[in-house]
């Protein structure tokens, strides 16, 4: 079973991406252990701060290392982990690569930052990896942290079945996924291509993967670079 803890200042904020559907399903089926721990009840005065003002001056709090720095050394005696991953947005792009690599490990600690982020000490001593989703601002890792849980926890063994298959999803070969059709067979006039009506699966595969192809060069054409 693949462990996930997450440390956040806004546990809140991850209670009910993981409650339903798939998420749901996975853990149910203990193939997916998800937990969000309060940092704050690391916090090392009596307020319950996990922030302070940044050295050199500047708008903006920093999270410190002592809470950090106690909760990843508190929970690391309960499990090793395979990656310490810090969301940032200075990070390295999320991509459905890096998922497929995540899903084959066995514990992770996922850290949220907020504010400015994290003293730049823990992610030295600590942090294996810096993931962000993409070159936009978030109000913290929270959301983040969420995709990329869903992004892996879809791959692991057993979660989805022939309906939600992963094999077919677009970024599995680089390449977008083609459209898709479901009765009627004609919509206020919109007809579903013969191909897919005629039942010769050979003939759909090819079409699949020549819709595919097509779709990719018009829309994505970077993902045929590599
Ligand atoms: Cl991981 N965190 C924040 N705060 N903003 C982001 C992000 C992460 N990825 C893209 N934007």
């Amino acid at each position: 079973m693949m462990k996930i803890d997450i440390l956040t200042v806004l546990p809140e904020l991850l209670e009910s991406p993981f409650t339903h559907s798939i998420m749901k399903r996975a853990q149910e089926k203990g193939l997916l252990q998800i937990r969000v721990h309060q940092l704050r009840k690391w916090a090392v005065n009596k307020y319950g701060m996990v922030d302070d003002y940044q050295y050199g001056g500047g708008a903006g709090m920093v999270m410190m290392c002592e809470p950090l720095a106690n909760a990843i050394d508190e929970l690391q005696q309960e499990q090793p982990y395979d990656e310490i991953i810090y969301m940032t947005p200075d990070g390295k792009p999320f991509d459905q690569r890096t998922a497929n690599g995540l899903s084959l490990k066995g514990n992770l600690l996922i850290i949220c930052g907020h504010y400015k982020g994290i003293d730049e000490r823990i992610r030295q001593l600590y942090v294996t990896r810096e993931i962000s989703i993409g070159d936009y601002v978030l109000s913290g890792g929270e959301l983040a942290a969420a995709v990329v849980v869903d992004a892996i926890g879809r791959l692991l063994p057993g979660v989805l079945n022939d309906e939600t298959s992963a094999l077919t999803d677009s970024f599995q070969d680089n390449l977008l996924a083609p459209p898709v059709y479901t009765r009627p067979a004609d919509f206020r006039g919109e007809k579903v291509p013969d191909i897919l009506l005629q039942g010769d699966p050979k003939k759909v595969d090819d079409w699949r993967h020549e819709q595919s192809l097509q779709r990719t060069r018009d829309r994505r054409p970077d993902l045929l670079d590599d």
